[in-house]
């Protein structure tokens, strides 16, 4: 056992090739723990559990429970084999693996049994870590000067944006005292403008009535002329019996009776009693005996200058009204008049035969319907009072957008001014700006302090990943991670997440993407703004190198 033991020491004092000076002590046991190992004393299990002679220790024989009597031999299941790996990093591995023929320490130490020839790669290891190390230190390095720009540049940005806050909220004073005076100018200005067009509209109101009126009366004239089957003037019983469809009693004929309470008693009825006491109450049964014919209507002409609503309003509109339809049918009078010689004695009525004739062919168009709906043109006092009132209302509604557009301007403003971008605002450079990176599948996008989206590389709408949270790293290290959440709902499942893990680096941008479970994404991201002053030497330990 004691020349086993002299045997391992002799092998691990010619293993030093970094020359560094190598303190005795048992295989497989770090330079912290030598002091455990005492050879002059009995050993006792680091968990106290047993004293054994010392050199039961590395007899490949598992003595104590947690392993401590066999450091340098795979004997205790749960034992552990510190590599002094001279040159490079010192290492434990689990004691299992201790002569398995498989080199794991690279100062070769894991194999002095097994006749697996291992090579010392301690120092090229060591090498390259160093390299690595070294790179790392130079980002770091320059990443830290970076960062001190970013500092510099978001003390600056945010004390600018600050006045300009305050500029903002001087501005959104003076507009708030505009808005109000221009609405006091606006409620002036639109009091006489209502009331310049409610008389507008009553006149319009009233020769629309009387056209609908005219209208009516031409109606009841072609109905007469339809009725008066003897083209003498007169609608009779008789001829209104000829008309089932007035039939009252529901027997399908018109009797006399019928036919003369028609006709309000009497046995016939000249063309204007027929118009103002007849037709009202036979309009909604009669059926016309022909299927009007529709002639092309003359054009109405359009009033020249009608730009100006006629002061006189109905009177005036109603006339010219009448005008036009004359002159629409001015032709065909001519010849009816040559012709039709029995009208005459009722030439002052103006609902004559000629008259009734005429009003057929302009009153049924469509054309004359549709041209009936449109009100004039407002005169020209009516349309000044229009123009100042809808300036005064364009002033307003500039103004109160020039309001809006400053408020909204505070709004993202002081919004901007709430976020955390870190102790010295060193992240602030990453407002308002997007990373992306594009997998196989995807476009990723990273607007910090924003949202991540995604977006399908051949066509397809995007997805958000979420919306900014909060940062997301340990206490210790709270900026080293941002958490984006409430995305787009996955199927059956919650919304999406993103958590962004930030690293130190020269540049600013997305590293990876990867999605650990589904509508759960990770992104790694570098920027300056992680950099530290000095490597903190995280996971190295030199103590024997
Ligand atoms: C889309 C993408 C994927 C996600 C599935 C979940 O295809 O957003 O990343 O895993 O939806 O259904």
């Amino acid at each position: 056992m004691t020349m086993a033991l002299l045997c391992v020491l002799v092998l691990l004092l010619s293993l030093n090739s970094a020359g560094a000076v190598e303190v005795k002590r048992p295989q497989g046991v770090s330079l912290s723990h030598r002091h455990f190992y005492d050879e002059t004393k009995p050993f006792t299990c680091l968990d106290g559990s047993k004293t054994i002679p010392f050199d039961e220790v590395n007899d490949d024989y598992c003595d104590c429970k947690d392993g401590s009597d066999e450091p340098g031999t795979s004997a205790c299941p749960n034992g552990s084999f510190h590599c002094t790996n001279a040159g490079h990093r010192p290492r434990y591995i689990p004691s299992s693996r201790v002569n398995d023929g498989i080199c794991d320490c690279c100062d070769t130490t894991d194999e002095y049994n097994s006749g697996a020839s291992c090579e010392n790669t301690c120092k090229e290891q060591g090498r390259k870590e160093k390299e690595a190390l070294q790179k790392m230190a130079e980002i770091a390095k320059e990443g830290f000067r970076l960062k001190q720009q970013l500092i510099e540049e978001a003390k600056r940005s945010r004390e600018e944006k600050q006045q300009t806050l305050s500029e903002l909220q001087k501005k959104k004073e003076t507009w708030e005292a505009q808005v109000e005076s221009l609405k006091a100018i606006k409620e002036a200005a639109e009091k006489p403008e209502q009331e310049a067009k409610e008389v507008h509209k009553k006149a319009w109101d009233e020769v629309q009535t009387a056209r609908k009126a005219e209208k009516e009366k031409a109606k009841a004239a072609e109905t007469f002329k339809e009725l008066d089957d003897n083209e003498d003037g007169f609608v009779s019983v008789n001829e209104i019996q000829t008309h089932a469809e007035l039939d009252s009693d529901g027997d399908g004929v018109v009797s006399e009776q019928e036919a003369e309470s028609l006709l309000g008693g009497l046995s016939q009825v000249d063309l204007s009693t027929f118009q103002e006491s007849i037709w009202a109450g036979i309009q909604d049964k009669y059926k016309s005996e022909a299927v009007i014919e529709s002639p092309t209507p003359p054009d109405i002409p359009v009033k020249e200058g009608t730009d100006s609503y006629p002061k006189s309003h109905q009177e005036e509109l109603t006339k010219d009204d009448h005008d036009e339809e004359d002159d629409g049918g001015g032709e065909d009078r001519d010849d009816d008049d040559d012709d039709d010689d029995e009208g005459d004695d009722e030439e002052e009525d103006d609902g004559g035969e000629e008259d009734y004739k005429d009003q057929q062919s302009s009153y049924f168009s469509e054309k004359h319907d549709a041209d009936d709906e449109k009100m004039p043109p407002y005169d020209e006092e009516t349309q000044a009072l229009i123009n100042a009132a809808d300036k005064a209302r364009n002033e307003f509604t500039e103004a109160e957008k020039s309001l809006r557009e400053v408020e909204s301007s505070i709004g993202s403003l002081e919004r901007e001014l709430t976020i955390d971008f870190g102790p010295d605002g060193e992240f602030a450079y990453m407002f308002n700006q997007c990373y992306e990176m594009t997998t196989n599948e995807y476009v990723y996008k990273l607007c910090p302090f924003s949202k991540v989206a995604q977006k399908p590389k051949h066509g397809g709408s995007e997805t958000s990943l979420g919306v900014w949270g909060s940062w997301a790293g340990p206490e210790s290290n709270k900026f080293s991670a941002m958490k984006y959440e409430h995305g787009t709902g996955c199927w059956q499942g919650p919304s999406r997440t993103t958590l962004v893990k930030l690293s130190c680096g020269k540049e600013t941008d997305v590293l990876s993407t990867s999605e650990p479970s589904r509508c759960e994404y990770l992104m790694e991201f570098s920027t300056p703004a992680l950099c530290q002053e000095e490597m903190n030497g995280e996971g190295t330990d030199h103590d024997e190198l």
